[in-house]
């Protein structure tokens, strides 16, 4: 019986500090709409698939939702209003180890640069490792992965202000 209430509490316990930031997605800063995405929401989103060579130049395939698609969501404008200041907003991609990315809204525009960044929650069919996820970019159209971002937590939007 002790041992049965000991480990109870362990289960609790653990169960309340699980990571649970790190399962959402936060989009945020200069956005009509804020948003916090669960690995649910996302999942739930029309999905395409991207491929990224590994450092060894072996192709893999990944499967998620377009940036550009999450941003429109969060209501940052593209097309005909992607001109005068709208073309200095970018966003800033941050990871749970810190590592920073940025994508200017312009690069990101299908009218214009239109680089394909997926945030993606699947490899290879699978759930993304905790290594990798569990949601990470690819960006297909790079020559090297090194914005590829891994276990991506946060999408902060800055917008010009003058
Ligand atoms: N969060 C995070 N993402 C990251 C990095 C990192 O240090 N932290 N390194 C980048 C670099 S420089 C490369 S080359 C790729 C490597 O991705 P891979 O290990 O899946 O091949 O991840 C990119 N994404
Ligand atoms: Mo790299």
């Amino acid at each position: 019986m002790r041992i049965l209430i000991a480990w109870l509490c362990c289960a609790l316990l653990a169960a309340q500090t699980a990571p649970d930031v790190a399962e959402k997605l936060t989009v945020d800063g200069d956005v009509a709409t804020p948003l916090t995405l669960t690995a649910a929401d996302l999942a739930k989103m029309p999905h395409e698939t991207a491929t990224l060579a590994a450092m060894d130049g072996k192709k893999t395939a990944f499967e998620g939702v377009p940036l550009i698609e999450i941003l429109e969501k969060a209501g940052v404008p593209f097309g005909k209003e992607m001109r005068g200041k709208a073309l200095a907003g970018y966003v800033l991609v941050e990871a749970q180890d810190g590592y920073q990315v940025v994508f200017s809204m312009g690069e990101l525009d299908p009218g214009l640069a239109g680089a394909r960044v997926i945030v993606v929650d699947r490899h290879e069919g699978q759930p993304l490792s905790a290594r990798e996820g569990p949601i990470r970019l690819v960006v297909e159209s790079d020559k090297r992965p090194a914005r590829s971002v891994r276990m991506v937590e946060r999408l902060h939007v800055v917008a010009l202000r003058k």
